[in-house]
């Protein structure tokens, strides 16, 4: 694979794999993540047949499908060593928050545990939630764990104001699903104040280890562990949907329009019942306000697609004590060195001669440096490939090494854009798992940015 960057009409930057340029990925970002989460489930029926539309269980093709993402073992760790409150719900009823040396009773009195937004506590949710907010473009993604025992229900029939997959860990857990009562529920309309469908479940299954069970938003839910109690994961995506682009378009219009002496003005006055100065002043305010939204208009959709490579709820990986200036670089050249993880780069070449580095935080400049060197390392920021230091030297001299590489690669290990991985950084193969970043991915993202 060799990368170039190239002039006149083409793109900017091309790579190539082989003979075959990746020149047009397609309009989408490629949904690495959740075409797993879906296997063998294809992800385009599932696109077309069920997203925010319709319900389908998928049978997993292993019972381990999801047990690296979550597991007792982990359950207990949270609850052993971390400050948490899980909620206890039995029987319709949340119960109120009680003492640690008491869940377990309530475990025994058959009330469902349930720990929310623990994607903040497991690297391995966090990564799932990271990667799947960079393919969706939206931002408030959740995990809860839900654990519960053999023949009880904890919570009622609801339904959620969020896309819902469920993904079986352990036991067995039977599911009925209904259709919505409310289209496409805001969060601020809970479905305790509505009135649940007198109808049969559109869909009733049981799921197995490994299974997968989607609800869409607004469709009503309810679910009672068989024999042995059960632990599953929730996703929930948030979607933003029209209110949310209308609050968007409202504070964008806010901050710009009124510096404009117009809007400063007062509205005139009804002087005698006379309101023709009224109606001439605000039919000029609203063609103001036409105008604008015309042009936001054909904005909006680039505005929409560059913003959203940088949504994330999580702050930069840290890496110490490499990341402070400590003890840089070791095991010298057989150094390894990755991206973090959390962190979405594009890269723009600058005029043939180097190259633009952009993270949501910060914009560095590559320029002057060995081309060998520059296209080795922007290639592997592309395709978040971790290295070792040798690979991006190839060709240099010992001086251009010392006085040139090390200095910049010791910069960009202090600046979070990479980060070193020694014995002091233990790195779980899991911990990619679910990380976003084929060559072809990488690609149709920087094609789209420009
Ligand atoms: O396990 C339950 O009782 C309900 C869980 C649920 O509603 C969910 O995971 O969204």
């Amino acid at each position: 694979m060799s990368l170039q960057g190239v002039d006149g009409n083409e793109p900017p930057l091309l790579v190539h794999l082989g003979n075959r340029p990746l020149q047009f990925i397609g309009s989408t970002k490629m949904m690495t993540t959740l075409t797993q989460l879906l296997q063998p489930y294809p992800l385009e029926r599932f696109l077309s047949d069920n997203w925010t539309q319709h319900s389908v269980i998928i049978p997993g093709n292993s019972p381990d499908k999801f047990k690296h993402l979550f597991s007792w073992e982990q359950l207990n760790h949270l609850l052993n060593f971390h400050q948490l409150e899980p909620r206890f719900v039995l029987n319709d009823q949340a119960l109120p928050p009680c003492d640690p040396k008491d869940w377990v009773t309530r475990c025994q009195q058959g009330a469902s545990l349930v720990l929310s937004q623990i994607q903040t506590r497991v690297p391995t949710l966090a990564d799932l939630v990271w990667a799947m907010q960079q393919e969706t473009g939206h931002k408030a993604i959740h995990t809860n764990i839900y654990c519960s025992w053999p023949s009880k229900q904890g919570f009622k029939i609801h339904y959620d104001a969020h896309e819902v997959f469920v993904m079986q860990i352990d036991g067995v857990k039977e599911w009925f699903v209904f259709e919505d009562t409310v289209k496409h529920p805001y969060r601020d309309e809970k479905s305790d104040h509505q009135t649940p469908p007198d109808s049969e479940p559109y869909l009733h299954c049981v799921l197995q280890p490994g299974d997968l069970l989607y609800i869409p938003r607004g469709h009503w839910h309810y679910a009672i562990a068989r024999e042995q109690p059960s632990l599953h994961v929730t996703l929930g995506i948030r979607c933003f949907n029209g209110r949310d682009l209308l609050e968007w378009v409202t504070k964008l219009l806010h901050d710009t329009l009124p510096q404009e002496e117009v809007w400063r003005q007062n509205l005139p006055l009804i002087v005698n019942e006379n309101t023709d100065a009224l109606t001439d002043h605000v039919q000029n305010l609203f063609n103001i306000l036409a105008t604008k939204m015309t042009e936001e208009k054909e904005n909006f959709t680039q505005t929409y697609v560059n913003f959203q490579p940088q949504i994330t709820t999580f702050p930069r990986e840290i890496s110490l004590p490499g990341q402070a200036g400590f003890s840089p670089f070791e095991k010298g050249l057989d150094t390894v060195l990755r991206q973090p993880k959390f962190q979405t780069i594009t890269i723009e070449p600058l005029d043939n001669t180097g190259y633009l580095l952009i993270t949501p935080q910060k914009k560095l400049r590559f320029k002057g440096l060995p081309s060998y060197f520059m296209n080795t390392l922007v290639e592997k920021l592309l395709t978040q490939q971790s290295f070792m230091i040798r690979e991006v030297t190839t060709g240099l001299n010992e001086h251009e090494i010392n006085s040139q590489i090390l200095p910049l690669l010791a910069g960009l290990v202090q600046e979070g854009i990479l980060l070193e991985v020694s014995s002091k950084t233990v790195v779980n193969s899991q911990d990619f798992k679910w990380s976003v970043g084929t060559v072809q991915e990488k690609q149709a993202k920087i094609m789209m940015e420009r």
